[in-house]
């Protein structure tokens, strides 16, 4: 840049001149934008292309095939939510098991409540978990607890196979595109199903009702002809495109509200919750009118 005094050329900072934003797209019409500090890393897994970004906002954020999953300076809704709600409706709930969920979140959420005896992990990506533990040690803490098993393959194959019976099943997913995709459909649901114990629970992420009307829609259809309780409950996620999110709460026995365990909730130490609470759980199953009739 020239100096219209001197007319020397002026010396400018490399700083000024980075400027880089990451968007992730919603059907190319909008989207959800972050400025970007510094690209941390970036691998191809055999499953799918991992980055950790340095966002201004967020701090590091893990970014799965160009969708943004979690960033250390994010509110902690998602794992808190995925995690407490079912936690919290089943009266004694002992084994869990978590499929996806690499970044540790959920898992170290879940063995926050000490009556969980084991907490199993089904990850495909074993790289997703390698690289969450170097970049973000607070979140995957419940990978190192003993009560963690970790368990690196095909979530779908494991469900097939085991013979093991769950009180609580997550599933903490990605979008329902790549290696997740075959574990949103229906006959994925029924075997989840069939390996949770008489009174079970399974929660899953179930995207944005206001982004994914279609996918929410054809996905609650058919969880509720598989479980007799199938109730919708979201959370704020600003780094989530509409930052509307819900998850699924599918039950054979337990209800979310009528049997929310509010005597285990006082004796639980969630201090370190940042979005999570009593007031939140019941309110979070309150839907928005247009959310109601599209789950009609
Ligand atoms: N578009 C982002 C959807 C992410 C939902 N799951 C996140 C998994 C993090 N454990």
């Amino acid at each position: 840049m020239i100096d219209q005094k001197s007319n020397q050329i002026k010396e400018e900072s490399m700083d000024d001149l980075w400027n880089v934003w990451f968007t992730e797209l919603h059907e190319g019409k909008s989207g959800l934008t972050f400025k970007v500090n510094r690209l941390v890393e970036s691998l191809q897994s055999d499953f799918q292309r991992i980055d950790i970004i340095e966002t201004e906002e967020y701090g590091k954020a893990l970014v799965l095939y160009g969708s943004l999953m979690v960033a250390e300076g994010d509110t902690g809704a998602y794992n808190e939510m995925i995690s407490h709600v079912p936690l919290l409706a089943h009266p004694d709930p002992k084994e869990v098991l978590v499929i996806g969920g690499g970044d540790g979140g959920c898992v170290t959420n879940v063995l926050k409540h000490p009556g969980v005896k084991r907490c199993t992990i089904c990850e495909i990506d074993e790289k997703v978990i390698e690289v969450c533990r170097r970049h973000f040690p607070k979140l995957t803490s419940g990978l190192d607890d003993p009560r963690c098993r970790i368990k690196i393959g095909d979530g779908k194959k494991f469900i097939e196979t085991t013979d093991e019976t769950f009180d609580l099943i997550i599933l903490d997913l990605s979008d329902p595109i790549g290696p997740a995709a075959e574990l949103f459909q229906k006959s994925f649901h029924q075997s989840v199903f069939d390996r949770l114990n008489p009174d079970g629970i399974m929660v899953a992420q179930s995207e944005s009702p206001l982004f994914n009307p279609e996918t929410v829609k054809a996905m609650y259809g058919n969880l509720r002809d598989i479980f007799p309780i199938v109730e919708m409950y979201s959370c704020l996620m600003p780094i989530y495109p509409s930052s509307f999110w819900s998850f699924a709460f599918c039950s054979n026995k337990y209800h979310p509200l009528k049997d929310f365990q509010a005597d285990r909730y006082a004796q639980t130490d969630l201090s370190d919750c940042n979005y999570y609470n009593d007031e939140i759980h019941k309110g979070s199953f309150a839907l928005p009118q247009y959310v109601r009739e599209l789950l009609k």
